[in-house]
């Protein structure tokens, strides 16, 4: 509609009728709730880049507690970005919105295969996100940064060299997380590894495919467009929390 009225003046009934026709399966713009240093919304941003599905960001400044106020948790009672809205769908959670993009604007399936065992594999990558990368980086970055806690315990180090040690397993497997191809579970990984990388660096030595797997992403146009400058914000604000 936007276009439209940019366009034509005063377009006509038909006009528009037949333009919404036309246009109903494709995107027309989603609104995302955003805080840029975020690795879960930095993961949708780049699916985004990734589909050519234009986004209209809605800053939630988390250091405001943006993110608590009623509006808000009536979008997402866990109070997280991102929250994407589509039209009447409300979504949290990144690998979902991630999931759901796919489905929707993916001119094919490769990124999120629709074939059962093909998608299981990378589901079972896009959990490993959720319940190892992204909480190992909480694990720190909370008492570190919102909590002002400097005493961060050793063994969250150990824990991040850990999950460095699986993704290696993985990545001898099969040249991306989950397949010989990229998937959204490569994308959820970058953004986490992006920032782990801050807290913990990747040895080379010890970790070479997982080292060159991260090479090859960061030189990705969508971890250069929406990925890049902000990791290294998160990572510059680490730095600065670090005793
Ligand atoms: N599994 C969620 C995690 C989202 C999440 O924890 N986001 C953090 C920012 S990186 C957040 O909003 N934290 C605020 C809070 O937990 O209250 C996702 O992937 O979207």
């Amino acid at each position: 509609m936007h276009i439209l009225v940019e366009s034509c003046e005063t377009p006509s009934v038909t006009v528009v009728s037949t333009y919404l026709i036309k246009n109903k399966n494709k995107n027309m713009g989603v609104k995302l709730y955003s805080m840029d240093l975020s690795p879960p919304v930095r993961s949708v941003m780049m699916t985004c880049d990734i589909l050519n599905v234009p986004f209209e960001k809605i800053p939630v400044n988390l250091f405001e507690q943006d993110h608590l106020k009623p509006e808000y948790l009536k979008k997402n009672p866990l109070h997280t970005v991102p929250v994407l809205e589509d039209g009447n769908l409300t979504l949290h959670d990144s690998h979902a919105i991630m999931a759901y993009l796919v489905d929707t604007y993916g001119k094919d399936d490769s990124w999120y295969p629709k074939d059962v065992k093909k998608r299981a594999l990378v589901n079972q990558k896009l959990f490993f996100n959720i319940s190892i990368l992204f909480p190992r980086i909480r694990n720190i970055t909370y008492p570190l940064i919102i909590e002002g806690n400097k005493n961060i315990d050793p063994k969250r180090y150990d824990d991040i060299a850990e999950a460095y040690g699986f993704v290696e397993e993985f990545l001898s497997r099969t040249t991306y997380l989950a397949a010989d191809h990229i998937t959204i579970a490569d994308v959820a990984a970058l953004s986490s590894m992006t920032t782990l990388e801050a807290l913990l660096p990747i040895d080379a030595k010890k970790y070479p495919k997982t080292t060159a797997w991260l090479t090859n992403l960061k030189n990705t146009s969508f971890s250069k467009n929406q990925n890049e400058s902000r990791a290294t914000a998160l990572a510059e604000l680490i730095k600065k929390h670090l005793p």
